[in-house]
């Protein structure tokens, strides 16, 4: 079984990966290009490979690190994703989560730092973050090891059961609408547990995935929607949909964290 490690930089991804794997790793590198490839096997389970991925923003086509990060989910699916985030820097770090879940393949959401979450007082709604995102969310401190095997058990067992999360919908209708239409055309073309991901990827018009997959015909059947879209927005596809899934986090977090220090209550 594999499971693949993915996170933004600095959301202690090294860390939990040590953790989970002991010193018993293999680096290499992706093939055709220099970014670090590490695995490891789960400690006590010599059949469950965790798959480190570069520390990444997204899954845009902008740098090598996103592109083998989504080549490797794509092409390789793993059988579960390990999505650690920041638990300090949640805003930031579910911008990732977001595209990740669209891959629909099993994935457990780890919200790391639970020391310095607990250090500042602050309160996670750890239920609530599952229902809106439709996959299970542990908390764990990486740096102390609590939680980190609880985290790998959940992950294993998502594995199992191919649980696909339930995926809650980001987008707003006129977005949605041309998104769910594209995924109908994508239908029975490719895996179909990826529909949303390669339709959200037609949608912002990327290049690479549209020729890697010869998606061309399905973005011209749908090029005059997305423009109609652009043109009611007043702005371009991927903007688009980095808006609405920053906008879709916002309410997120301010349901399911909350912060001891005053938050926006500061009068100067
Ligand atoms: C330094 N809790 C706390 N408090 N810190 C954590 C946790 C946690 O659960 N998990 C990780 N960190 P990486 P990426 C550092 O290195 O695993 C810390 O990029 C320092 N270094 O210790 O490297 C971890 O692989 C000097 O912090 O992340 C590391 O994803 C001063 O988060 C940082 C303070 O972890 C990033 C911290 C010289």
């Amino acid at each position: 079984m594999k499971i693949a490690l993915a996170g933004n930089p600095n959301s202690g991804k090294t860390t939990l990966f040590n953790d989970l794997t002991g010193s018993a790793q293999y680096v290499g590198n992706w093939p055709g290009v220099t970014v670090e490839k590490k695995d490891g096997k789960l400690k006590g389970h010599n059949d469950v490979t965790i798959q480190d991925l570069p520390g990444i923003y997204s899954l845009s086509p902008y740098t090598l690190e996103e592109v083998v990060s989504r080549r490797y989910l794509v092409n390789d699916q793993p059988d579960a994703i390990i999505n650690i985030i920041d638990g300090t820097n949640i805003e930031r770090n579910l911008y990732l989560t977001t595209q990740l879940l669209e891959l629909g393949l099993p994935m457990v959401v780890a919200v790391n730092m639970l020391d310095l979450i607990e250090k500042n007082g602050d309160q996670i709604d750890l239920k609530g973050l599952e229902k809106r995102l439709g996959c299970k969310v542990v908390a764990i401190s990486a740096l102390k090891g609590r939680g980190s095997h609880d985290l790998a058990a959940l992950a294993i067992s998502e594995a199992k059961k191919k649980h696909v999360p339930a995926r809650p919908d980001v987008f707003e209708d006129d977005t949605l609408n041309v998104i769910k239409e594209i995924e109908k055309a994508l239908s029975g073309q490719i895996d179909e547990r990826m529909v949303k991901w390669f339709a959200v990827k037609v949608f912002e018009r990327d290049e690479k995935v549209i020729e890697e997959n010869s998606l061309q015909s399905i973005y011209a059947q749908f090029k005059d929607s997305i423009q109609n879209v652009e043109k009611a927005e007043d702005d371009d596809a991927e903007s688009i949909i980095t808006a609405q899934r920053y906008s879709f986090i916002a309410q997120v977090v301010d349901e399911n964290y909350h912060s001891a220090r005053a938050h926006g209550t500061l009068t100067l």
